[in-house]
């Protein structure tokens, strides 16, 4: 970083928020973007944006008591940061694993605030969830779980102030149990949480939309370069939602997905992953992906999940967690000749990984504008919600569709006009920055 206030700013946020790394690591990655942006535009400077946006508008703890099925009490942390309410509700997604803690929850929510803004729907920036860990737990312990979670939420969301969905461990089932209880203790049906399921108030696309959103948004940066999904290798990390519909569109598009992961491991299968076998294990079964290599004749699995990088491949969709892709992980991609590589997970590479790409001239799509699909069409759910009205599953996928690519454009046009042409990174950073800082701006500091 060159730029002297920023490089102060950021000192200033290490200062104030020790041990939070991965909080850490989203700000500078996105101050250091927008030096082009702090160098042209004093008056952002002036009105105090840089240095309000890295501070959460609030960030609330607490605790969640549950009993287990052998009838003991349980306690976990629950936590929602609404980070940014500039140009819309609080909204972004409830994350359930054993690692959340606030730097998690925070790194979550302030890139929430840059993605919703690239969308181009009114959604401010928030996330939220706890350290209970869905895995082993029957179906009655997730269920109590998400009452009492919901029993301390319920008192700060609101369709008008904050919608929280889905993330890692938290899918339709979890956020049915958290509607239910909203339900009953406020009396009414408001579309408070998206991601709901289809008979009470969800939207047609919602379950693929990350995935799918993935897809187009990597099928627009393959385009720059005359390249396309027809007759490609993929390797996609994660078998969770993100991943999994990342593969079914992947494959529409012609592509052959040859490998997916886990925690535990990844398979590869190299005549194109079975796709209905998958869903089985993981949406059925609520299995592990190394089943997949008991059930299907020519896959292998393989123990330690970052080993899915030595697959050769052309594309590279990283959608399992952050920091999951690394910079020797990098190194074997490029080496193999990775065309391009597109974030469905959250900040998954690392910064000398992206670094990396960016140096050896692979196309790189990061997260905050590849996998904004997922909470694009939350919005278009909030919309429906609004309107009493549900549209079609080609309705919405259009949408979809049209919002993803917009991105792509939006995210390639800042990136070229602030003298970075082909960094999608620092061109989503700035294109959705620019968006919450005029509305920050406008709306001025209370004294
Ligand atoms: P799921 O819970 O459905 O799936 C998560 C997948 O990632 C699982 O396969 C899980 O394996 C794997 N995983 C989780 N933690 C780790 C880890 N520490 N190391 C290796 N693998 C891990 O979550 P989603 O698919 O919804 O989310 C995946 C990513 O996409 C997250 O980064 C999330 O923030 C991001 N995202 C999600 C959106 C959504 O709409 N759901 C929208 C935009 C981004 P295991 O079962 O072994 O834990
Ligand atoms: O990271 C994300 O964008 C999500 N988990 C989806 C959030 C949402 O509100 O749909």
């Amino acid at each position: 970083m060159k730029h002297a206030y920023l490089t102060d700013l950021v000192k200033s946020v290490e200062r104030r928020n020790p041990h939070e790394d991965e909080f850490l690591q989203a700000v500078r990655e996105v101050m250091e973007s927008l030096e082009p942006v702090a160098e042209r535009r004093p008056d952002l400077i002036e009105a105090g944006v840089f240095d309000r946006i890295v501070e959460p508008e609030r960030a609330i703890s607490f605790r969640v008591s549950w009993v287990n099925d052998s009838g003991k009490v349980e306690v976990n942390r629950g936590y929602r940061v609404q980070f940014n309410s500039a140009i819309g509700p609080y909204k972004g997604g409830l994350r359930l694993h054993p690692s959340v803690n606030l730097s998690i929850i925070k790194f979550l929510g302030f890139e929430q605030i840059l993605k919703n803004s690239l969308t181009t729907l009114p959604m401010g920036g928030a996330k939220g969830g706890s350290d209970f860990d869905p895995k082993g737990k029957s179906d009655g312990e997730v269920m109590r779980f998400c009452q009492s979670f919901m029993t301390e939420l319920e008192k700060h969301i609101g369709q008008f102030t904050d919608v929280p969905a889905g993330d890692i461990g938290v899918g339709g089932r979890e956020i049915g149990y958290m509607y239910g209880q909203y339900k009953r203790i406020r009396n009414e049906t408001a579309g408070v949480l998206t991601g709901k399921g289809l008979p009470f108030g969800g939207s047609l696309v919602r379950t693929e939309a990350t995935g799918y959103g993935l897809c187009y948004f990597t099928r627009e940066m393959l385009a720059s370069r005359g390249l396309s999904f027809k007759d490609k290798t993929v390797v996609i990390s994660g078998s969770g939602n993100v991943a999994i519909y990342a593969a079914e569109k992947a494959a529409q598009l012609g592509a052959k997905v040859v490998a997916l992961s886990d925690s535990g491991g990844y398979i590869h299968d190299p005549a194109g992953i079975k796709l209905d076998v998958v869903k089985q294990i993981k949406e059925l079964e609520r299995g592990r992906i190394a089943e997949y290599s008991k059930r299907v004749a020519g896959s292998s699995y393989h123990k330690n999940c970052s080993g899915i990088w030595t697959v050769k491949c052309d594309i590279a969709l990283p959608s399992a967690t952050q920091n999951e892709l690394d910079l020797e992980s990098a190194k074997i991609l490029v080496k193999n000749g990775v065309a391009a590589v597109a974030e469905g997970a959250n900040m998954p590479t690392c910064p000398e990984a992206v670094a990396w790409f960016l140096d050896h001239q692979v196309l790189f799509g990061p997260a905050k504008a590849a996998n904004a699909g997922g909470v694009a069409t939350s919005g278009l759910e909030m919309s429906q919600n609004s309107l009493r009205l549900s549209w079609t599953f080609a309705e919405v996928d259009e949408r979809l569709d049209e919002i993803m690519t917009g991105i792509y454009h939006a995210a390639s046009k800042a990136a070229a006009e602030y003298g970075k042409a082909g960094n999608l990174v620092t061109g989503a950073n700035i294109a959705g920055f620019l968006k919450v800082a005029e509305a920050m701006k406008a709306q001025g500091i209370a004294y």
